[in-house]
C-alpha cells in the first residue's frame, strides 16, 4: 500500500546536524533514476532535482517525509557512482563517502539499490552491496526504468539480475509507477511501521 503522504521535504546534507529518524537510501550508478525514484515515491515532480547529464546529485542529500498514521522517515539521495574511473583497488571519493554514512549509521534501516533493467551489473553494485553487508545494512535491489523493456524482457533481465546479486529484485518505473507499492510496502516494514 502507498502511504498517505503529510509532506515531503529537503531537510539537509549528510553534513548538517538533523534529527533523527530512520533512514533509508537510495544508491546506483549516475543516471540510474533515484533521484525520479524518491520524486515517484513522495508524489512530487521536482522535490529532488533530477538531469539527463550523469552526477548531478555530488553530496548525500535527505528528504524529510512525514505519513499519516506511521513513524516520520528521511529519503537519502545518495550521489550516482560510475562517472569517475580510476585504477582498480583504488578507493574513490564516492567509496570514502559511503563506508563513512554506512559505518555506525544505526538509522539506516535499508539501502535500495538501484539498477537499470536494461543494463548488466557492474563492478559498483557489487562494491556498494558488500559494502552494505559489511556494515549489517539490510539491501533491496530495484531495477529501474522497467517501462523501457517489453513484459517478457522484463522477466528475463530481472532473473538475471536475482543471478548476478542473490537478491530478488522489485521492478519499477518512476514514469509507469509500476512498483511503488512494494517499495513503500518494503520502506514502511524496515522503518518500524506496520504493513
Ligand atoms: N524511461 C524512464 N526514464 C527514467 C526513469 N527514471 C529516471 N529516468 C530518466 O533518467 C534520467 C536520470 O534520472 P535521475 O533520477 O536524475 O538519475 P540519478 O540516478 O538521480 O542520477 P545522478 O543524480 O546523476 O546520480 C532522467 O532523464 C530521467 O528522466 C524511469 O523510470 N523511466
Ligand atoms: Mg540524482
Amino acid at each position: 500500500m502507498i502511504p498517505k503522504i503529510r509532506d515531503a521535504q529537503y531537510a539537509g546534507t549528510v553534513y548538517n546536524t538533523l534529527p533523527s529518524l530512520p533512514q533509508v537510501a537510495f544508491a546506483g550508478r549516475s543516471n540510474v533514476g533515484k533521484s525520479s525514484l524518491i520524486n515517484a515515491l513522495v508524489n512530487r515532480k521536482a522535490l529532488v532535482k533530477t538531469s539527463k547529464q550523469p552526477g548531478k546529485t555530488r553530496n548525500i542529500n535527505y528528504f524529510k517525509v512525514d505519513l499519516v498514521d506511521l513513524p516520520s522517515l528521511y529519503l537519502v539521495d545518495l550521489p550516482g557512482y560510475g562517472y569517475a574511473r580510476v585504477p582498480l583497488g583504488m578507493k574513490t571519493a564516492w567509496d570514502e563517502l559511503a563506508s563513512r554514512y554506512f559505518e555506525g549509521n544505526r538509522d539506516l534501516k535499508l539501502l535500495m539499490v538501484l539498477v537499470d533493467i536494461r543494463r548488466d551489473l557492474e563492478s559498483g553494485e557489487f562494491l556498494i552491496l558488500d559494502l552494505a553487508r559489511n556494515a549489517g545494512i539490510k539491501a533491496a535491489v530495484v531495477a529501474t526504468k522497467a517501462d523501457k523493456l517489453t513484459f517478457s524482457a522484463r522477466g528475463r533481465r530481472l532473473r538475471e539480475i536475482r543471478e548476478a546479486t542473490g537478491i530478488e529484485p522489485v521492478q519499477a518505473s518512476a514514469h509507469s509507477k509500476l512498483g511503488l507499492e512494494e517499495i513503500w510496502d518494503r520502506i514502511v516494514r524496515e522503518t518500524g511501521g506496520k504493513v
